[in-house]
C-alpha cells in the first residue's frame, strides 16, 4: 500500500524516515503551482490519479520489450497495463497502432528518425527560430547533427507558413522525411497540402502533435492522421498526462526502402518503430508512467476531456483579442490552438526582461524567440503564453481580460517593485480558491 499513497498524504506528514529536504521543497513547489498564473503553453496539471499511477511500485518492474514479448519475467501485470495504454490511445485518436514507450517527445522523434532515415539523410523541419523544436532539424540536435537539413519558416507579413513554399523547398531539397509541428506556432496545419508534395517527391510525413494533441483528440483542430505517415506526440501538454512520449499510426504500412526481415519479408514500418525504440534507442520502458500515460488517455476519451479542451481554445482567442486591444503584436494576429506568441519589440521590452518580471509577479510565461528575431535565444523579442494550465484549475473567458490587465501592469512597470508586489497579491487572490486537479 505504502506507494499507492500521495506523498502529500497524512502518512508522509507523520512519517520520520521521511527525505524532509526533498519533500519540503516539492510542497513549496506544489504552492508556487497553486498561488500562481500558470501560462507556459506546454505545461499542465495532471489528475490526482495520474499522480499516483506515476508513484506507484510500477516503477519497480524491469520489462524490456513489448507486452507478450518481454526479455523478463513477471510482466503478467505490466503486459495488462502497457496494452490498456495502447488500446485506449488507439481509441482516443482513431487509430490501429501505437507504440506508448516513448521517455519523451524528443525519444519518439529520435526513434522516428531512427526507423525511417540512414546518417546523411535530407530532413525538411519547420525553422526553431520560427516556432518549430529542436528535434525538427536544429543544429545542436541529433536531428541536425546526423541529417542534413532544410527549413521552412513563416512569412514575415502574415506570420503564417505559405504552403507553397513549403512545396518549393521540398521539392529542390528533395528531403526523405518532412516534419510538420511547432512549438511556437498557433495556427492549424494543412495536412492535405503537404501530403501532395510528399507524395510527389516520395518523402514520408511526421505530425509532431506534442502541443495540440488534445485539441487533436477532441476533433477540435484538422486531423494529420489522414495525411501523416507517422504521427509523434508528448503526453504532457494539451493532453494532460505523465511527462512522456508515444509514436502513432493509423494505417501501417510497408517501409518504402525495402528494409526486409531475416526471413527475406518486407518489414512493416509499425516493426520498425517498434525496434527503433527498444532496442534501438532505449532500454527498460517506464511501466509507471505508461500506467499514467494510460489513466490520461481514459480522462481524455471523458466528454468532460472535450468541454476542457473547447475551454482551452476560448481561453486562449480572448486572451489574444485582449493583448491586440492593448496594442500588443501576436504573431499572426491571432490563434487557432491553445497558445500564442507576442512580438514585444513594440513595447520595448525583451523576452528575458518580460519572463523576469512576470515570474516576479509570480505569472509564469517563456520567453520565446519570435520570426526574423533581432535578439538572442538567451535575451529574444518575444514570450510564448498558453491557457492550457489556466483552464485545468478552472479560468474562463470572462477572467482573461483580468489575467491579460494584469500581465500588461508588470510589461509596463517592469522595474518598480512596488507595483510587482501589488499584482502578485492579485494573482493570488485569483488564484486561492481554484483546484489544482481537475479530477
Ligand atoms: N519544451 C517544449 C515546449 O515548451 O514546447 C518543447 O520541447
Amino acid at each position: 500500500m505504502y506507494n499507492l499513497i500521495p506523498y502529500n498524504s497524512i502518512f508522509v506528514v507523520f512519517n520520520i524516515f521521511m527525505d524532509k529536504e526533498i519533500f519540503d521543497l516539492i510542497q513549496v513547489e506544489k504552492e508556487r503551482q497553486l498561488e500562481g498564473i500558470e501560462l507556459i503553453a506546454s505545461e499542465n496539471f495532471v489528475s490526482q490519479q495520474v499522480l499516483n499511477a506515476m508513484g506507484s511500485v510500477l516503477t519497480n518492474k524491469y520489462a524490456e520489450g513489448l507486452p507478450n514479448k518481454r526479455y523478463y519475467g513477471g510482466c503478467q501485470i505490466v503486459d495488462k497495463v502497457e496494452i490498456l495504454a495502447i488500446e485506449r490511445l488507439k481509441k482516443l485518436f482513431n487509430i490501429t497502432w501505437a507504440n506508448v514507450q516513448p521517455h519523451s517527445g524528443s525519444q519518439a522523434n529520435f526513434a522516428v528518425a531512427l526507423a525511417c532515415l540512414e546518417p546523411g539523410d535530407k530532413i525538411l523541419g519547420f525553422d526553431l527560430s520560427h516556432g518549430g523544436h529542436l528535434t525538427h532539424g536544429s543544429p545542436v540536435n541529433f536531428s541536425g547533427k546526423l541529417f542534413k537539413t532544410s527549413f521552412y519558416g513563416v512569412e514575415e507579413q502574415t506570420g503564417q507558413i505559405d504552403y507553397d513554399k513549403l512545396a518549393e523547398i521540398a521539392r529542390k531539397e528533395q528531403p526523405k522525411l518532412i516534419i510538420l509541428g511547432a512549438s511556437a506556432y498557433s495556427r492549424d496545419w494543412d495536412y492535405a497540402t503537404v501530403r501532395k508534395v510528399a507524395d510527389e517527391i516520395g518523402a514520408i510525413i511526421l505530425a509532431d502533435i506534442s502541443h495540440p494533441a488534445g485539441l487533436i483528440a477532441t476533433r477540435l483542430l484538422n486531423d494529420p492522421f489522414e495525411h501523416c505517415h507517422i504521427v509523434t506526440s508528448t503526453t504532457h501538454k494539451t493532453l494532460r498526462g505523465p511527462r512522456g512520449g508515444v509514436i502513432m499510426m493509423r494505417h501501417d504500412f510497408d517501409n518504402p526502402w525495402g528494409k526486409k526481415t531475416m526471413k527475406g519479408k518486407v518489414r512493416k514500418m509499425s516493426a520498425l518503430l517498434d525496434s527503433a525504440v527498444f532496442p534501438g534507442s532505449q532500454g527498460g520502458p517506464l511501466e509507471h508512467v505508461i500506467a499514467a500515460k494510460a489513466v490520461a488517455f481514459g480522462e481524455a476519451l471523458k466528454p468532460e476531456f472535450k468541454t476542457y479542451q473547447k475551454q482551452v481554445i476560448t481561453n486562449a482567442k480572448v486572451m489574444a483579442e485582449e493583448f491586440v486591444k492593448r496594442g500588443y503584436k501576436i504573431i499572426s494576429g491571432g490563434t487557432d490552438n491553445h497558445s500564442m506568441l507576442i512580438d514585444l519589440r513594440s513595447k520595448n521590452i525583451t523576452g528575458k526582461e518580460a519572463e523576469n518580471a512576470l515570474v516576479a509577479a509570480e505569472i509564469t510565461v517563456n520567453k520565446n524567440m519570435v520570426p526574423f528575431d533581432t535578439q538572442s535565444p538567451f535575451v529574444t523579442s518575444g514570450v510564448r503564453v498558453g491557457t492550457p494550465a489556466i483552464t485545468t484549475r478552472g479560468i474562463k473567458e470572462t477572467q482573461i481580460p483580468q489575467i491579460v490587465e494584469l500581465i500588461d501592469k508588470v510589461l509596463m512597470n517592469k522595474d518598480d517593485e512596488k507595483i510587482i508586489a501589488q499584482v502578485k497579491q492579485q494573482v493570488h487572490q485569483l488564484m486561492a480558491n481554484l483546484p489544482l486537479f481537475a479530477w
